[in-house]
């Protein structure tokens, strides 16, 4: 089959983007500083849409009650419907409403993280907008990325997207517990995942159920007791 394909450089507005990425990532520096000043672990949760980013979040935000404070910035195009569902489990959530945009960027999370408590909290977790594609390019200044996926979104979402796999420090398979009714393998996704990022811990999950959340939590390094 014929394809077409996009070469690098082809864009009218290479420089645009160029100069957009480059202070993107200074600011992403910048957040990075401050988050490491109060001593504040931060993990990057993204994702497709609805794979269930927020609901590891809440489970992670219940499993950590009362031993680490938790705080969580929810990105969305709009609506505060995640970050009062995440509130509810005790986290200090301040909600990020993209507008139009697909992804969280550096400025956006420096703006939010003016607004939480820094110096009371120990773990931060900042849940992207929900897609695999735009939030791979801009850093936000969290130390690593989990990335969400459900076997509810079909048997190709990694190898369509390889990119967000490649940097993820830990890949959730979510949903695991409606694979065979999907008709999805979870083995395929995880190899596929092996292919673009070697050795990432890929981690089935039922977050619904609770299950998989106190090994995403291992796999990230964030103290379960
Ligand atoms: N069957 C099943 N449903 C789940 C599981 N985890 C989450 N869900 C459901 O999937 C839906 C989406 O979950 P969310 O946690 O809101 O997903 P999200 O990735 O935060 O979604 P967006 O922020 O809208 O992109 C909700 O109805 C959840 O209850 C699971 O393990 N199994
Ligand atoms: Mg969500």
């Amino acid at each position: 089959m014929k394809v077409v394909e996009f070469q690098e450089g082809e864009s009218f507005d290479i420089e645009l983007e160029e100069d957009l990425l480059k202070k993107n990532r200074e600011i992403a520096q910048a957040n990075e500083a401050l988050l490491k000043k109060h001593g504040i672990q931060a993990i990057d949760v993204m994702g497709s849409i609805g794979s269930g980013k927020t609901t590891l979040i809440e489970r992670i935000a219940a499993r950590l009650a009362g031993r680490l404070t938790v705080g969580v910035v929810a990105g969305d195009l709009t609506t505060t419907i995640d970050g009062e569902r995440i509130e509810r489990h005790g986290a200090r959530v301040v909600e990020v409403n993209t507008g139009k945009e697909c992804h969280l960027d550096a400025n956006l999370v420096g703006k939010a993280l003016g607004s939480l408590p820094l110096e009371e909290l120990d773990v931060l977790f900042v849940e992207n907008v929900g897609n695999l594609i735009c939030p791979a390019e801009f850093p936000l200044g969290a130390g690593k990325r989990v990335v969400v996926i459900s076997v509810t979104e079909g048997p190709h979402m990694v190898v369509k997207h390889p990119y967000i796999f490649a940097e993820a420090a830990v890949v959730v398979i979510n949903k695991a517990e409606l694979a065979e009714a999907m008709g999805v393998d979870p083995g395929q996704l995880a190899a596929d995942v092996a292919r673009v990022n070697p050795g990432a811990p890929v981690i089935r999950a039922s977050l619904k159920n609770d299950q998989g959340t106190a090994e995403i939590l291992e796999a990230l390094g964030v103290a379960a007791d």
